[in-house]
């Protein structure tokens, strides 16, 4: 089937009455209410295609017929200046709870779309979670009692909600936080087992929805918390499954076939091409110990986490913190919707760079640096001269 977008025209006004052949008139806002009641088993069922084929239908400026007058034919120059930013500066997270007793934490999280950056030729339309991919690193101890408040802007065009691993309870939450645009939802719920864990949105097609950036993650942090280390970062991987080819200038748009077929363009971590190179390199001194809270958001691809020129002191598999950490890793396997938490002594200085170890997505866009300075340590590595 021919490609079919959501993207939005800019010179089209925001909320067109949408021109659906051979049906009732239906208001986008219809459409998207609409999807409420799906759950993940409609997917099973082929509804996720014919979902986004309304969703599409919906959003197609009135006069383009389906395929041949794909938004995904146009392209034209992406302004870098003034462009939105959505990558998630992996350095910006709450630091390690104090506390010895349970407590309420508050979560207000609100769904944002938006188009921004993709790589420095093109920007996407991604749909985030406060504006960032991935969305904001939460933090509570296992015990607390988490509120979340989910809000989705009134300006969305999609419904969304939220489906956290750490909780318990239908949906991991999703069912209670559907939120048609301009509506809010919430819930409360008791963090019972430790560890790190994906959060995303679950509406379907909840591939879209997580290929489209939203995802992040919430550590639950044991009763004793995590040994502590000089400096915490906090990472995802994801997939961007655009109709054009990698590389391609302009403002791309999503490929629901490509996503089906789990062949994305572009691999990315936190966000967009390049943002944990030239916009947020992480940042260490030579002798120090850093964690990385490592993600996947995929949707659909495992990583093979990799830092080049370091082993990994110790590793919480599958984000594990009750058992004791394995020890002197090369590779770690993150499975979709899976975390570890991956720490690493830098002896050295220089640039050391975290990869998938499935290099191919290297030249698609997935590489992170970690610039260590400091002094030279010969007896650890000396160049022969
Ligand atoms: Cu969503």
């Amino acid at each position: 089937m021919t490609t079919r977008s959501a993207a939005r025209d800019p010179a089209r006004p925001a909320d067109p009455l949408p021109d659906v052949a051979a049906g009732p008139r239906l208001s986008r806002r219809t459409l998207l209410v609409g999807t409420a009641g799906l759950t993940v088993g409609a997917l099973a069922a082929g509804s996720a295609r014919a979902q986004h084929d309304m969703v599409a239908d919906a959003t197609r400026p009135t006069g383009m017929t389906s395929g041949i007058g794909s938004l995904s034919n146009r392209a034209y120059p992406v302004p870098l200046e003034g462009q939105n930013d959505i990558a998630h500066d992996p350095a910006d997270l709450p630091g390690p709870l104090m506390r010895e007793a349970p407590a309420t934490v508050r979560v207000e999280l609100e769904t944002v779309e938006l188009e921004a950056r993709l790589d420095n030729r093109a920007s996407y339309r991604f749909w985030t979670f406060n504006g960032s991919v991935p969305g904001p690193f939460l933090r509570a101890r296992v015990g607390d009692t988490i509120e979340l408040h989910l809000s989705n802007r009134d300006d969305s065009w999609m419904m969304h909600n939220i489906d956290l691993h750490a909780v318990t309870g239908p949906g991991g939450g999703a069912e209670a936080t559907n939120c048609a645009p301009g509506e809010s939802a919430g819930f409360r719920a008791r963090a019972l087992k430790p560890g790190l864990f994906v959060y995303h949105c679950a509406v379907p097609p909840v591939a879209l929805h997580m290929s489209s950036g939203k995802y992040g993650m919430i550590l639950i942090e044991p009763d004793e918390g995590l040994p502590p280390v000089d400096r915490e970062f906090y990472v995802m991987q994801g997939e961007v499954y655009t109709a054009e080819s990698f590389g391609t200038e302009g403002l791309l748009t999503e490929d629901f076939d490509k996503l089906m077929n789990e062949r994305p363009e572009y691999f990315v971590f936190n966000g967009h091409v390049a943002a944990l190179t030239e916009h947020y390199p992480m940042q260490a001194r030579v002798g120090e110990t850093v964690r990385i809270f490592f993600g996947v958001g995929g949707p659909n691809h495992v990583s093979s986490v990799h830092l080049i020129g370091s082993i990994f002191e110790r590793v919480y598999l599958n984000g594990d913190v009750v058992s004791p950490p394995q020890q002197s890793v090369q590779t770690v396997v993150v499975p979709a919707g899976g975390a570890a938490i991956l720490e690493a002594k830098f002896d050295v200085p220089g640039r050391f760079v975290l990869v998938d170890h499935a290099l191919s997505r290297v030249e698609r866009g997935l590489a992170a640096y970690i610039e260590v300075t400091g002094p030279e340590n010969p007896d650890i590595f000396a160049p022969l001269v």
